[in-house]
């Protein structure tokens, strides 16, 4: 590995359930939408793009559909089908070989998604028949739709839903994944149950705090049985507004849910402190933070636009345990090894986060190809 100052904060191994990382510069879920199609399914050039990122402490996937159903943007991948399962192959043996760690991300959209996206054009489902002052991305045709009034699920629908991700967690276990983190984060499935905003039920899957967060602590026990308390994390995002998200009191309500994960021990909880998409609060949420904390014995990762310093200052200060960068890791394959040397960074062009081919994906330069390498 690089060179690194044996004092570095960032730069210190961490056990984070039965994986022992390096170091805890960690790469984000990022949606880049760049999956072949028709199929929904992972390629070569996917997997060229992780594994020139192999260096991090450990690489999140993007975020991956484990149903038709959970789809909810054109050309995200999934993890349902034989093809989609033979590409996430091609991916984890990319970065093993490169000698790097990598967890799936296991994601249901919800009502963040349209009927051209879904199986026999149903409506989404979700929670409650609540739309959301949001849109997706449907088609190069269409673009940035509006999102139409989702379907509430049934009580003995739910079932299906937790189903539909431990069948994701299997498959995830098939392709050789190291473990897995289930998105219940940014307004999708999973955190419309949670949040008092996007979850209206009166069966016991809403009303209080433990029913909104039944579906997310029944999901996560019967991931855990697929892969264990020490490979399973979960990614929250309490005071995020991205997709027309709010919850009336986010220190009660994740209060009794890490209790929940702390319970089922969960290996670690991956919060989202502040958001891209348009969360204005000033700093971070440190009431929820401290909620969180004081439930929760396992691993913190942070995420939020962290700069290396900020992100040394957090694990010294105990805020947290290791931070993933998303963005930073886009423009920058080797975004370790230039926190090591503190060496500059590349600049990211968000016209090519979405969808397209090579370009803005596999072509930002490291250090060495640069030629500026300390
Ligand atoms: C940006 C665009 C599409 C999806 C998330 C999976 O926010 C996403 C996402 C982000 O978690």
């Amino acid at each position: 590995m690089f060179e690194q100052s044996c004092d570095d904060s960032l730069f210190q191994p961490l056990e984070l359930g039965a994986l022992k990382l390096p170091h805890r510069v960690l790469m984000a879920p990022l949606t880049r939408s760049r999956s072949s199609q028709p199929g929904d399914i992972p390629n070569d050039m996917n997997a060229r793009y992780y594994r020139q990122r192999a260096g991090a402490g450990l690489i999140f996937s993007e975020a991956t559909q484990v149903s038709p159903q959970g789809k909810g943007y054109a050309f995200t991948p999934g993890i349902y089908s034989a093809e989609q399962i033979e590409g996430w192959h091609k991916v984890t043996d990319a970065v093993h070989a490169a000698g790097g760690l990598m967890m799936m991300q296991l994601w249901h959209v919800g009502r963040i998604s349209h009927p051209q996206l879904q199986p026999d054009g149903a409506l989404p489902v979700a929670p409650s028949a609540i739309k959301p002052k949001a849109q997706t991305y449907i088609s190069a045709d269409s673009g940035m739709v509006e999102i139409p009034e989702p379907r509430a699920l049934e009580t003995d629908e739910i079932p299906g839903i937790v189903e539909q991700f431990r069948q994701g967690a299997e498959n995830a276990k098939a392709v050789g994944f190291d473990g897995v983190e289930i998105h219940a984060a940014n307004g999708y499935l999973i955190d419309q149950f949670i949040r008092s905003g996007s979850n209206r039920r009166t069966d016991r899957y809403g009303g209080s705090a433990e029913n909104r967060c039944r579906l997310a602590l029944e999901i996560a026990e019967a991931v855990i049985g697929v892969w264990g308390r020490e490979r399973v994390g979960m990614r929250v995002s309490p005071t995020g507004s991205f997709n027309d998200m709010h919850d009336e009191d986010p220190v009660e309500t994740y209060g009794v849910l890490v209790r929940g994960l702390q319970k089922l021990g969960i290996a670690f909880i991956e919060v989202v402190e502040d958001s891209f998409q348009g969360n204005e609060a000033d700093g971070r949420p440190e009431e929820v933070i401290d909620a969180i904390q004081a439930g929760y014995t396992g691993a913190y990762i942070a995420n939020g636009a962290y700069t290396a310093d900020e992100a040394r200052r957090r694990i010294e200060a105990g805020r947290c345990d290791a931070a993933t960068f998303g963005r930073l890791f886009i423009a920058n394959p080797d975004l370790p090894e230039r926190f090591a040397q503190d060496a500059p960074l590349n600049e990211w062009d968000d016209s090519t986060f979405y969808g397209g081919d090579e370009h803005g994906y596999v072509d930002y330069p490291t250090l060495e190809e640069r030629g500026d390498a300390a």
